[in-house]
């Protein structure tokens, strides 16, 4: 004999009013105990909420963007009478009536910590890479740190990803070091999380439907930092079919589910499909989505052809050299920077005849005392410090709708290397004399040379000094080096004929030109600057004032 039966959400812990982002049943469909019904996102997680019963679906009671909560009915089916599932804990007779207790594929739900303790938070699956070296550690013991904070980047002679925390709480113990060759599984930190803070459901503590739950990605996992090389995470309420363990894993790897061919049963989206798409995208065989692409190619993303494939050889004698790790790693974010930001170069000359003299008789005279010699690099960190403090949109950085002001003076200078273009960076150089930062710079370009630089000497900076002028050339665009908001270029002073009012004089000349973010700079700001280095590098007692 048949019936019809309510199937409602189950207890999904604490959450109420969670919206539905995915139905996968209407009207008609024969269902079975475990098919799929509806995915509901929180804030906190997403869970698919299956079938109790077997049978054929007489009535859906939500849509899209319905909210609801335990005990709302989702579908009412007619099921026959020896069709119909009893789910152990619940009685057959009370099926109908009673909110469905969860079964076996239960949707996985946030599990907050009741009173905080330690978490190990592990490197997720990145696909087939073992023995990838931290190349940057971003954490130390007594650190405070949110889920999503980034942990450590990891390198692979393929990409660069971070490893973003997916607890919130304190440090307790750091168990890897620059260098240290890391896999999937391995423990990053320790954390001690507050009893408010999101637990990390080990995998253990979260039962994970079909697809295993990956290593540390908690079902409530919310979304983490994209690696450099992948897209923005997943849009809330995409239409793609896939678990929660899936959507998790997705999430934390940054990508974009709707660009991963699905192969599972009703064009769902297995875990096996992210880990093929990841690693095609690491090893080149997928086109990683452009950075900026928002979604599909209404003129939000790039759509770009693909890279012209010539075979060079048919032309004549060739020979083939791989990129340096540096030239990798730099290449991709100055695309990134070339792409994303509307940048604009602003071109001055400034009057550097004094200061050049004062800095050849300063020299002069310490070549006897064997002090540091004084470069042109060392005066224009100062003057530019001056300027960040004069117009501090020039010591920020956007972050979302936001912009954040930095109170301290760091100043990266881009430095040529043998393998490619580093960035070292002199901190503090509002506290330090001229001669302080030409023997500080020399070292650290020295350094650099030698690639001897330490990640945390080039990372900090809060405007970058691009010079060309042991070189040669007039002008040139420099990109900005983000999330910095301006970069200086400077190329070779010349002896220029100036007019002084009554008649051209000989004034050594140097060229300045100043790329900013129009999205925070604008050209009046830009000028304004540009003019004000010049000035103090014209009269550098200025910079005292
Ligand atoms: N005009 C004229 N001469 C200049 C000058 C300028 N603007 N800047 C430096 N010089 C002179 C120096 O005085 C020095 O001459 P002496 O040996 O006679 O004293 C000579 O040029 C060599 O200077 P340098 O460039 O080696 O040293 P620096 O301290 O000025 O710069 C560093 C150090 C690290 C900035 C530089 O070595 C470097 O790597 N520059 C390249 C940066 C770069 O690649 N930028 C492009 C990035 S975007 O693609």
């Amino acid at each position: 004999m048949s019936q019809i039966i309510e199937v409602k959400v189950p207890d999904i812990g604490d959450f109420s009013e969670v919206p539905v982002i995915e139905l996968y049943v209407k009207v008609g469909d024969s269902i079975k105990v475990d098919d799929a019904i509806a995915t509901l996102e929180s804030d906190k997680a997403t869970m698919d909420v299956p079938s109790t019963v077997d049978g054929v679906i007489k009535e859906v009671l939500v849509q899209l963007g319905s909210k609801v909560g335990e005990g709302s009915v989702l579908i009412k089916v007619e099921s026959g009478g020896a069709a119909v599932a009893a789910p152990a804990a619940a009685p057959a007779a009370q099926a109908a009536a009673a909110p469905a207790p969860a079964p076996a594929a239960a949707p996985v739900a946030a599990a907050p910590a009741a009173g905080g303790g330690v978490v190990e938070v592990k490197v997720p699956d990145i696909g087939d890479f073992s023995e990838v070296p931290v190349i940057e550690l971003y954490v130390k013991v007594g650190d405070s740190i949110k889920v999503d904070d980034a942990i450590a980047t990891l390198e692979s002679d393929k990409a660069t990803m971070d490893v973003p925390s997916t607890v919130a709480g304190t440090v307790k113990e750091v168990l890897v070091q620059l260098g240290s060759k890391v896999g999937e599984g391995t423990v990053l930190i320790k954390v001690e999380t507050g009893a408010s803070a999101p637990a990390a459901a080990p995998q253990a503590a979260a039962p994970a439907p079909a697809a295993a739950a990956p290593v540390a990605a908690p079902a409530a996992a919310p979304v983490a930092a994209a690696p450099a090389t992948l897209a923005p995470a997943l849009a809330v309420g995409a239409k793609v079919h896939a678990s929660p363990s899936v959507r998790a894993y997705a999430r934390e790897l940054g990508v974009d589910l709707n660009k991963v061919p699905a192969t599972g049963p009703k064009n769902r989206i297995v875990k096996e499909d992210l880990t093929k798409y990841v690693k095609g995208v690491m090893s080149g065989a997928v086109a990683g989505p452009a950075p900026a692409a928002a979604g599909a190619s209404l003129g939000g993303g790039l759509d770009l052809l693909p890279w012209p494939k010539v075979d060079f050889a048919k032309f004549g004698e060739i020979e083939v050299k791989p990129l340096s790790r540096i030239k990798k790693i730099s290449g991709q974010n100055l695309s990134r920077n070339w792409v994303m930001i509307p940048a604009v170069t602003y071109h001055e000359d400034a009057d550097i005849t004094d200061i050049e003299a004062f800095r050849v008789l300063l020299n002069k005279e310490n070549e006897k005392g064997g002090g540091a010699k004084l470069t042109m690099l060392a005066f224009l960190m100062k003057a530019c410090v001056k300027g960040l403090q004069k117009f501090p949109e020039f010591n920020s950085s956007l972050d979302g709708d936001n912009l954040v002001l930095k109170k301290y003076f760091n100043i990266g200078f881009a430095a040529d290397t043998p393998n490619g273009l580093v960035v070292p960076v002199v901190k503090n150089v509002d506290k330090k004399s001229v001669f302080e930062l030409a023997q500080e710079s020399g070292e650290m370009a020295k350094l650099a040379r030698d690639g001897k630089l330490k990640p945390a000497d080039m990372s900090g900076a809060c405007f970058t000094i691009s010079s060309l002028g042991g070189i040669g050339g007039t002008y040139f665009a420099p990109i900005v080096n983000a999330p910095e908001v301006a970069i200086l270029g400077v190329n070779k002073s010349a002896m220029k004929p100036v007019w002084d009012g009554k008649q051209f004089v000989p004034r050594l000349t140097l060229p300045l030109s100043l790329t900013a973010d129009h999205r925070v700079i604008d050209g009046a700001l830009a000028t304004r600057f540009n003019v004000y280095i010049a000035q103090l590098l014209a009269d550098f007692r200025r910079v005292a004032l």
